[in-house]
């Protein structure tokens, strides 16, 4: 359809065109058309504030945790205290970072399309900060850019920020004041706005997640913002593995992923094992159907969200990370000689006489150095965690950073972890016996 409100109202304005009166139905199909962005309200209407359980099943942000409000005269009244956090990565690396409301990152604020929210920002930093709301369509002044849309929120002000949801879908919040330092400490949270009218299935479960990249050197307590390229602590909800909490779902629920991306540098294509998903959104609004595209990886750009959904039909344990290798380690140390291959026994015999507890490491790669830490072969400084890994099931998991495990199960209970899967008879990888290696004529010892 080629006529829109817009076009509407345009021609109305010039009074070259009678304006047609539109159906309801024809109003809404010409505002999917005329809007990038998705919306399901009309746009002169007001609407009573959206319930939890009534008007949307509430989004999980693993890790994290939902902004409470209040309801005042029909307004959804929000408050975020801007402070100084005590926030933990994963056992072991704790840090002292930036977040909103004693967390890092900030609760996820979540509405229902066509909610009136008003949002108090307070800040208790050591710094002027504002907060700009990415992706929102919202009044100019209410953008929140220091400077360019209102002056800073001075330590210990309190501003307030104001609008009405016309749109719905997944957004971010963060500072945008001195940008490069607050992001970089962590001044960042996600915006879920559920449909009024949704369109098609409603997930059974609903999970929020914010990527983002910090530097902290092993033995630091403060994040580095003046890092460019040398990130090493690479974050889900900002947990970095083993410290984030793995996603569930119970066998054949629809499950939806959104995922937000404010790194300072990197984009992070995020890889699901076991499944295909549809890439069904983007902070833009709805991808249309016709337009949806199955794959593994999304490819998440920083300042940028992207909403996929599948079923979850294939039990498991799943991997779901960041392709990037490098961002699936955690503090990692890059200033060291390449070791593959070479055979340091005599090395470490020699030094040995000196140190101890000496051992060079690297000459098989890195996948033992998280076990080597566990098992105290080698020191690490305090507050800091190996390049890789935690203990699974099976051996050493030789993965950090920005790694989750999605766990798919016949029966869950609530969303509580429900431990390690127990692969069926068969259905696991094992070693080969010697009788199936002469069935199937393998040779083992065999050159090519
Ligand atoms: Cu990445």
């Amino acid at each position: 359809m080629s006529f829109s409100r817009r076009d509407a109202l345009l021609a109305g304005a010039t009074g070259l065109v009678a304006v047609p009166m539109l159906s309801s139905a024809a109003a809404a199909q010409s505002r999917t058309s005329s809007y990038a962005h998705s919306t399901s309200v009309d746009h002169g209407q007001s609407y009573r504030p959206g319930r939890p359980g009534t008007d949307y099943r509430p989004v999980i942000t693993p890790n994290g945790a939902t902004l409470d409000y209040r309801i005042v005269d029909g307004v959804k009244v929000f408050h975020l205290i801007a402070e100084e956090v005590e926030h933990e990565f994963a056992p072991g690396l704790t840090a002292r970072t930036w977040g909103y409301n004693g967390r890092t990152h900030g609760p996820t604020i979540e509405c229902v399309e066509g909610d009136r929210v008003r949002i108090y920002v307070t800040n208790r930093l050591i710094a002027p900060t504002t907060v700009h709301w990415h992706g929102v369509i919202l009044p100019s002044g209410m953008d929140g850019v220091g400077g360019l849309n209102q002056r800073s929120i001075h330590t210990g002000e309190t501003f307030v920020y104001e609008w009405t949801f016309r749109q719905h879908g997944t957004f971010m919040y963060h500072s945008h004041h001195d940008e490069m330092t607050q992001m970089a400490m962590g001044l960042m949270g996600m915006i879920v706005v559920h449909p009024r009218r949704p369109r098609g299935p409603l997930p059974d479960r609903d999970y929020a997640i914010m990527l983002s990249t910090w530097k902290l050197e092993p033995g630091a307590r403060r994040p580095d913002p003046n890092e460019m390229t040398d990130f090493n602590v690479l974050t889900m909800n900002a947990r970095c593995y083993p410290g984030t909490a793995p996603l569930v779902a119970q066998r054949g629920e629809r499950v939806r992923i959104r995922f937000g991306n404010l790194s300072a540098m990197d984009h992070h294509p995020i890889h699901l094992h076991g499944y295909a998903f549809r890439i069904t959104e983007t902070d833009g609004g709805e991808i249309p159907e016709s337009a949806q595209h199955p794959d593994t990886t999304v490819l998440v750009p920083t300042g940028a969200t992207r909403t996929v959904e599948f079923i979850a039909d294939n039990p498991g344990d799943w991997a779901m990370h960041c392709h990037m290798t490098h961002h699936v380690m955690n503090q990692m140390g890059h200033g060291f000689p390449n070791m593959i291959g070479v055979n340091a026994r005599n090395i470490d015999r020699a030094v040995g006489q000196l140190l101890p507890t000496y051992m060079t490491m690297g000459h098989d790669g890195m996948g033992e150095h998280g076990a080597h830490i566990e098992m105290g072969h080698m020191d690490v400084p305090d507050n800091s965690i190996p390049m890789v890994g935690a203990r699974g099931p099976h051996d050493y998991i030789t993965m950090g950073g920005m790694f989750t495990v999605l766990k798919v199960r016949d029966r869950l209970t609530g969303n509580a972890d429900p431990g390690w899967y127990q692969a069926p008879d068969g259905t696991q990888a094992r070693q080969a016996t010697t009788a199936e290696l002469q069935r199937d004529g393998i040779d083992p010892s065999r050159r090519n």
